[in-house]
């Protein structure tokens, strides 16, 4: 099968966890992507979603899927959303898509984080995929120097030519060189560094759930 198709498995595979008559958390990204074009098919039985991003709401908008503001709800049944990497222990690098920290906040939000994800994002050690920190721009150099002191490689990620700016109209800082193997320790650490918004590994909002695309089917990791 291929990645594409890996995806759409485990997008489908995730509506088993959507609670009938409860908004829904939905993440970012392509395999999300897959999970919201499953959602559609059941738009009837949900009141609706709370979104992770600008990308995900025009989704859900365009499937007729009604997106309510994180602070029009209460607390969510189930989050469901992708990972750039997943250890076996459900922890998490996320951010790929620059959503890091609303992803973050609705798993917060939500009782049952779901992660959906191929096979290619389960990894031992996290920090093979470059780490996403979202930081206020005028904090930028300071916590790059930070990054350099612990053997991290921290570049101010890009679009057309200019640095990226996010939903919450900060940068992203995409940092290589890490082996994160103490991801509760290394997240608590480096969120509270100054000008760190949020930091795209997700320990203290691991996931429940992992829902991997294989060759075989899909695995569930709980
Ligand atoms: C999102 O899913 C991001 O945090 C993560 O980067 C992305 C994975 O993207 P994809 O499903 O396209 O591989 O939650």
């Amino acid at each position: 099968m291929t990645q594409d198709e890996l995806k759409a498995l485990v997008g489908q595979a995730a509506l088993k966890y959507v609670v009938p008559g409860e908004v829904v958390g939905v993440g970012t990204g392509s395999t999300v992507n897959k999970f919201i074009d499953a959602l559609a098919t059941m738009k009837d039985r949900v009141p609706g979603a709370v979104s992770s991003s600008n990308a995900s709401t025009e989704r859900l908008r365009a499937l007729g899927i009604r997106v309510f503001d994180a602070n029009e709800v209460g607390e969510l049944a189930v989050y469901i959303d992708g990972a750039d990497e997943i250890d076996g222990r459900g922890y998490m690098v996320k951010g790929g898509g620059a959503a890091l920290t609303r992803e973050k906040i609705v798993a917060a939000q939500s009782r049952r984080f779901v992660c959906i994800a191929d096979e290619s994002k389960r990894v031992e050690v996290l920090g093979r995929f470059p780490l996403p920190v979202e930081v206020v721009p005028m904090a930028t150099q300071r916590i790059v120097r930070q990054f350099q002191a612990m053997g991290g490689v921290a570049k101010v990620r890009l679009k057309d030519g200019q640095p990226l700016v996010t939903d919450n109209g900060q940068h992203i800082l995409d940092v290589t060189g890490l082996q994160i193997r103490e991801p509760l320790a290394f997240e608590r650490d480096v969120k509270a560094w100054p000008g760190v918004v949020d930091v795209g590994v997700f320990a203290q909002q691991k996931a429940a759930v992992c829902l991997l695309g294989t060759s075989r089917g899909v695995e569930t990791l709980d």
